[in-house]
């Protein structure tokens, strides 16, 4: 456990861990094989989860996890797949992809790593960025208002989507099984602390 805990990549002081670890138990609680089981990540600070896990796994393009999944899905729809992606990615350059997806309501987990901001780029506002924020990208102050993750999906037809905080590990992997269990589309959005950049 402490050898996995130092390995995993990521901001002193940051809980990205627990999001995690959360998937990771949440799947064995299920009982699910390891044969059975496919974690996707897309692009953002911890998108090297998914090499920390004895699954099938794939690091793909920033924003190209949903495409990357549901082929999976389709080719093998006896498999669970996992799909982690982060806030500027999934809200942002390729909100088509989750829009389309959700409409589609093909049987994958969608979890999103909801920052609130660029962090890999180096500090720029996200989709989610709240107003009034300084960021590199808007010095003075963030004039623009933020996306709603669940009204999104919900606008989408999507009927699983919630959005809790990494704070509370428990409630994360329960409604992460709830999310494997549900036969279709399921979405949940992470709002992390992030504790390097979040400054709000
Ligand atoms: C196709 C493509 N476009 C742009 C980039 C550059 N890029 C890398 S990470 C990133 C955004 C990161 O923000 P977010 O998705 O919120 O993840 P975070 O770093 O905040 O965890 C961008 C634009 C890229 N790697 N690939
Ligand atoms: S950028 Fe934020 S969320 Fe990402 S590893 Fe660092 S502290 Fe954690
Ligand atoms: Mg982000």
């Amino acid at each position: 456990m402490r050898t996995w805990l130092t390995k995993f990549q990521r901001c002193p002081g940051c809980w990205d861990y627990l999001i995690h670890l959360a998937i990771k138990q949440a799947v064995q609680e299920l009982q699910i094989p390891k044969y059975n089981m496919v974690y996707v990540t897309w692009i953002g600070c911890n998108s090297k989860m998914s090499q920390y896990l004895d699954w099938y796994w794939s690091e793909t393009l920033h924003g190209r996890g949903l495409p990357f999944a549901t082929g999976i899905k389709l080719a093998n729809p006896d498999l669970t797949v996992i799909s982690v992606a982060w806030d500027g990615d999934s809200y942002g350059i390729w909100l088509g992809h989750l829009l389309h997806s959700a409409r589609r309501n093909i049987n994958l987990v969608h979890i999103v790593c909801n920052n609130e901001n660029y962090w890999l780029t180096t500090w720029q506002a996200s989709p989610t960025t709240p107003v009034d924020i300084k960021t590199k990208s808007t010095p003075d102050w963030n004039s623009i208002k933020p996306l709603d993750p669940i009204w999104l999906l919900q606008s989408a037809w999507c009927e699983f989507t919630y959005s809790l905080p990494d704070k509370d590990i428990k409630w994360l992997k329960e409604k992460i099984k709830e999310a494997i269990q549900y036969p279709w589309f399921a979405h949940i959005d992470v709002q992390q602390q992030c504790p390097s950049w979040k400054t709000w």
